[in-house]
């Protein structure tokens, strides 16, 4: 079908994101839930790929959390397995997949969201809540840099 100026008035305003499927995801085999629930709500998967992540991409991940408590016990839950970093597309998906992934204390997530129905807290120095989202069209850009480089 040709694209009308209207098509793209629709289509306008794509964004990315990144996400990331945590050691603890991989773990319990919740890849393709996790995936699924992604795909489920509309948005495309874009690039996609199963790492074991090094400290040093890690810092540069977390750096706005470093000297916080939890930043030792969270680099070494992250170092602890392979994870899939993926890049998810769509409007407004930055915010969408956030909404999907629940709040960061799985305790209190809502049910309905992957955090509030497939996490819980295990009693670790860090949380371990399944999925990272960039929080900011910034932080996306800058955390897809540091997943898929060649990009
Ligand atoms: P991420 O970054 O993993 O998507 O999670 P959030 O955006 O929901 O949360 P965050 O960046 O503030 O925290 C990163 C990571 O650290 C854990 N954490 C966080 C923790 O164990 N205790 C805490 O008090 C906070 C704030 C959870 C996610």
């Amino acid at each position: 079908m040709t694209p009308t100026s209207s098509d793209s008035a629709i289509n306008g305003g794509i964004e990315r994101t990144l996400v990331l499927v945590k050691p603890d995801g991989v773990r319990r085999s919740l890849v393709g839930e996790i995936i699924n629930r992604i795909e489920a709500k509309g948005y495309k998967i874009a690039e996609l790929k199963m790492l074991s992540a090094d400290r040093g991409i890690l810092e540069a991940h977390y750096a706005e959390h470093k000297g916080k408590p939890f930043y030792e016990p969270l680099l070494e839950f992250m170092l602890s397995g392979p994870i899939v970093a993926l890049i998810a597309e769509g409007q407004r998906v930055i915010e969408g997949f956030r909404s999907l992934a629940g709040a960061t204390d799985p305790t209190v997530a809502a049910p309905g969201t992957i955090r509030g129905d497939l996490a819980r807290d295990q009693g670790t120095k860090v949380v371990q809540n399944l999925v990272h989202g960039s929080d900011s069209a910034e932080s996306a850009e800058r955390e897809i840099k540091i997943f898929f480089p060649n990009l």
